[in-house]
C-alpha cells in the first residue's frame, strides 16, 4: 500500500528536505502552508520538488482544530510530521501567546485529529534541544532533565509531553525527536548561522560593512538538516514509538562559527575586547568586520547545548556525517552564489 505523509510547515527548512526525502521514497506528500499575501516556496523550488506530481500543497493553519481533522480525514494520511511552529526563539519573547498556540497547542490539535479520525496514523513531533535550556547535565540525552529558557522552549515542552501522553493514553504511535540545531543553505536568515554566512558573502561582495551579533559565547551543537530529516523518517519506521535525541556530540561557540565562516573566504580574524565591546577585524587589513549589538541579546539565554545521539545510532542506525566545517563551507558558498545573482532568499 502506498504511503501518504502529511508534512506541516513545508515552507520551512526541514519541510523542504523531508519532502524531497519522502517523494524519493515513493510517498504521496500533502504539505501545508499558511495563507499569506506572499507565500514562498523557494526552498522546494531549490530542491527541485515543487512540481512533483505526488506533492500536494494545501492551505492550513495549525491552530485550527477543524482544519486538522478534515485534512487528515480527507487525504488518507498514514504518517504525520509536525514541523510547523513559530520556531524563532528570539521572537517567542515578544509573542509568547502566539508561540504557545502554534508551537504548543498546535501539536495537540493534530494529535486530537488523529485520535478522532484514525489512531493507526503515525505521528512525529519536532521537539528541540531548547527544552534542555539551562544546563542540568552534559552531554544531553533523552533522560536529561528539562529546564526551558524561553516561551518557545516551554511551548515545545508541552508539545513533547502531550505526544508522550497520547502515546500512553490512546496507544497512538507518537514519536518525539529531540533535535539539536541543524542548519543548511536553506536555513532562514534570522537564525545565527545563516545570518553569519549570508553576511560574510555580502561583506566579500562589498554589500555590507559590518556583521552585528548578540551573545557570541553561546555554544551550540550544529548538524546538517538534510541528515536530520532522515532521522525523523526512521523514527516513524521503527517497531515502537519512542523519543530520540539527534545531535553531533560536538559543540562550538557562535564566535567559532563566525571565525570558520570568514576562513571559508580566506579571511583570518583578530578578536579583541570582551562582552559588548568585543570586535573582530581582518588580520591583513585591520578593517572592522564584526561587532556586538546588545539588541540581539535575549532576556534569558541557553548557554550550552551538546547532545549524545547514541540511542538513535543504536536503535535507528542514524548518525551524522557532515562536519561543521563542511556545513559552514556549503552555506557560505550557497550565499556567495545567491548574492551574485541577487536572489531574494
Ligand atoms: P522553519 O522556521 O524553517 O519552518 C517553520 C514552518 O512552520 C514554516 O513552514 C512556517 O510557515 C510554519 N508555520 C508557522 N506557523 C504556522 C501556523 N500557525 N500554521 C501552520 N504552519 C505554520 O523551521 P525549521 O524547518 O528549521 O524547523 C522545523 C521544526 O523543527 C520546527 O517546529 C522547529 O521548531 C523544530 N526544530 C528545529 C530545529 C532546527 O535547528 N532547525 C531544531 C529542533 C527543532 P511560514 O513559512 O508561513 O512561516
Ligand atoms: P536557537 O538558534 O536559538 O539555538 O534556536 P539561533 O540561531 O537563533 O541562535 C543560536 C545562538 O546564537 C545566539 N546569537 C544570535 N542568534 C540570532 N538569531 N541572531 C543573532 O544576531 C545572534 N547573536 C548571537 C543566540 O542568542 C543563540 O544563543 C534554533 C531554532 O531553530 C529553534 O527552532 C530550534 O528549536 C533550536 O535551534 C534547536
Amino acid at each position: 500500500m502506498s504511503k501518504v505523509a502529511l508534512v506541516t510547515g513545508i515552507t520551512g527548512q526541514d519541510g523542504a528536505y523531508l519532502t524531497r526525502l519522502l517523494l524519493g521514497k515513493g510517498y504521496t506528500v500533502y504539505g501545508t502552508y499558511r495563507r499569506t499575501s506572499s507565500v514562498n516556496f523557494w526552498r522546494l523550488e531549490e530542491l527541485g520538488c515543487d512540481k512533483h506530481p505526488n506533492l500536494h500543497l494545501v492551505e492550513y493553519d495549525l491552530t485550527d482544530l477543524g482544519t486538522n481533522t478534515r485534512l487528515i480525514d480527507k487525504a488518507g494520511v498514514t504518517e504525520v510530521y509536525n514541523l510547523a511552529a513559530q520556531s524563532f526563539v528570539g521572537v517567542s519573547f515578544d509573542q509568547p501567546s502566539t508561540t504557545a498556540q502554534i508551537t504548543g497547542v498546535g501539536a495537540l490539535n493534530l494529535l486530537e485529529a488523529i485520535r478522532t479520525v484514525n489512531r493507526k496514523i503515525r505521528f512525529y513531533q519536532a521537539s528541540t534541544s531548547e527544552m534542555f535550556g539551562k544546563v542540568q547535565a552534559v552531554p544531553q540525552i533523552e533522560t536529561t532533565p528539562f529546564y526551558p529558557r524561553s516561551p518557545y522552549g516551554v511551548a515545545k515542552l508541552y508539545a513533547h509531553w502531550i505526544t508522550i501522553n497520547y502515546r500512553e493514553s490512546y496507544d497512538i504511535f507518537g514519536c518525539s525527536g529531540i533535535l539539536f540545531n541543524h542548519e543548511s543553505p536553506l536555513r532562514g536568515r534570522e537564525f545565527v548561522t545563516r545570518k553569519i554566512t549570508d553576511s560574510v558573502a555580502k561583506i566579500v561582495q562589498g554589500k555590507l560593512d559590518v556583521l552585528e551579533l548578540g551573545n557570541i559565547d553561546a555554544k551550540r551543537d550544529w548538524g546538517f538538516a538534510d541528515e536530520y530529516v532522515e532521522g525523523m523518517w526512521r523514527m516513524l519506521q521503527a517497531d515502537e514509538p519512542d523519543t530520540f535525541v539527534l545531535a553531533t556530540n560536538r559543540t562550538e561557540t557562535v564566535r567559532d562559527f563566525v571565525t570558520m565562516a570568514f576562513k571559508a573566504v580566506n579571511i583570518a580574524l583578530v578578536w579583541k575586547g570582551a562582552a559588548e565591546n568585543e570586535t573582530a577585524t581582518d588580520a591583513k587589513t585591520g578593517k572592522l568586520l564584526v561587532r556586538i549589538n546588545p539588541k540581539f541579546y535575549r532576556p534569558a539565554e541557553v548557554e550550552l547545548l551538546i547532545g549524545n545521539p547514541a540511542k538513535a545510532k543504536e536503535k535507528l542506525g542514524w548518525e551524522p556525517k557532515t562536519t561543521l566545517e563542511q556545513l559552514c563551507q556549503m552555506m557560505v558558498e550557497a550565499d556567495l552564489r545567491r548574492n551574485t545573482i541577487n536572489a531574494s532568499f
